[in-house]
């Protein structure tokens, strides 16, 4: 399967000057969907498919698509490669850029070869996978692949109040091609693991095989304000103590099962904030994760039966708002095992595994096969901007995809 490799120059130094394109003054890269600094990145990444000569498409939704469709095309189904580029905030380099350009240094590849595709490779670049301006998250690749309407997609409001679809033609990314084009025969997602297990097991690739289900849910506890110094302990309507609770309890008894559900409150905002007054408002975010849906389910009912019991012993009031629930997904066993062919035949030592975290293949793959290459990530960190990845572990894994991209466009 193996032939010429990439461009690892090339690709390394896109990777870089990517992960340059949205740093804030304190140096923080910020590159939010529909953003002034995603629009700087979308552009880029734009001017580097035309550079390729790929024809360029943009989706209602602002999925960007970097087209190669030869004479030999015999089938229109195109491969279909990508991932995301815009970042949470405090980013690192490599999340969902990886992939993306990865996949364009593909087809370059490819085309330098002089290969003769049975059928188009596409590069996508997905709207707002991070789902941190606007909720649920991997939106783009959900409305590809029709799990949600676009024009409800385009009207969601975000956390700063700006609406989803006003915001991508304010950049020039609100595309005229309906969601779902061109429909893919097959999709492969290039990321870096996120996780810690590649590297402590010293394994340079990831296989995965299945990704796990995510439960986002928006809390809102309503207490009274009162004074800090008078109010005794018994007559308080405390939501900073109720939301307080809500975590410590989502921790302990992820911690105590033996199983690898995860569960995080990463934002939380007390009203009105002020030292001496008692909470009169506390609104938090509850992400739940579990490889299997039965589990999740449980942790879902756990959580509502405590804000139910919250309610009567803390006299607050409780609403929850759903932001986003995926299923875990099981990806293509067949391409699973062309990445395991591929990394054999170059030697690289590879493991099947599953993704604790989302992505667009977990989208892509309702309509099409789909599965994803993981390459290690350094002491397993990511959303952050330690977030590293070896340069060798970067080639290795695109020349991966490479090899797996050449075996099914010549199928
Ligand atoms: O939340 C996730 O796992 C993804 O990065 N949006
Ligand atoms: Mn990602
Ligand atoms: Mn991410
Ligand atoms: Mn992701």
């Amino acid at each position: 399967m193996t032939g010429q490799s990439i461009d690892a120059a090339r690709l390394l130094g896109r990777i870089r000057t990517l992960g340059e394109i949205g740093q804030d003054a304190d140096g923080r890269l910020i590159r939010l969907a529909a953003s002034d600094t995603e629009k700087l990145g979308r552009d880029r990444f734009v001017a580097w498919i035309e550079g390729a000569g790929l024809q360029v498409a943009v989706d209602r939704i602002g999925n960007i698509f970097g087209i190669w469709k030869p004479d030999s095309v015999t089938d229109n189904a195109p491969l279909m490669l990508g991932s995301h580029i815009d970042t949470v905030i405090g980013a690192g380099i490599y999340d969902g850029c990886y992939g993306t350009l990865s996949g364009l240094e593909v087809i370059e590849t490819l085309r330098a070869e002089g290969l003769t595709p049975s059928r188009p490779i596409v590069v996508a670049a997905f709207t707002n996978e991070e789902g941190v301006r606007y909720a649920p998250d991997m939106m783009g690749s959900l409305v590809y692949a029709g799990g949600l309407d676009v024009d409800t997609a385009l009207a969601t409001i975000g956390t700063d109040g700006t609406i989803l679809g006003d915001e991508l033609e304010r950049i020039g990314y609100a595309g005229e091609h309906q969601p779902g084009f061109p429909r893919p025969h097959a999709y492969i997602e290039l990321h870096i693991e996120q996780g810690p297990v590649l590297e402590r097991e010293g394994i340079r690739l990831g296989a995965v095989e299945h990704l796990q289900g995510i439960s986002w849910q928006k809390v809102v506890i309503t207490g009274d304000a009162n004074h800090a110094g008078t109010t005794p302990i018994s007559m308080r309507r405390d939501a900073g103590h109720a939301a307080a609770r809500v975590v410590t309890f989502l921790r302990d008894r992820a911690q105590a099962s033996n199983t690898p559900t995860v569960a995080t409150v990463g934002c939380m905002r007390f009203e009105p904030d002020v030292i001496n007054v008692i909470p009169s408002r506390a609104t938090f975010t509850v992400d739940l994760r579990d490889p299997d849906e039965e589990r999740l389910r449980e942790e879902e009912a756990a959580l509502a039966t405590l804000l139910d019991r919250l309610s009567a012993e803390e006299q607050v009031g409780v609403s929850v708002e759903r932001l986003a629930r995926f299923e875990p997904v099981k990806f293509d066993q067949n391409i699973v095992r062309l990445i395991e062919e591929a990394a054999r035949e170059r030697g690289l030592a590879c493991r099947r595994m599953t993704s604790g975290a989302g992505h667009d293949a977990q989208m892509i793959a309702r309509i099409a096969p789909s599965a994803m290459i993981f390459v290690p990530s350094i002491g397993g960190i990511s959303h952050n901007p330690k977030e590293y990845t070896d340069d060798e572990d970067l080639v290795a894994g695109a020349n991966i995809l490479l090899d797996v991209v050449r075996r099914l466009a010549t199928e």
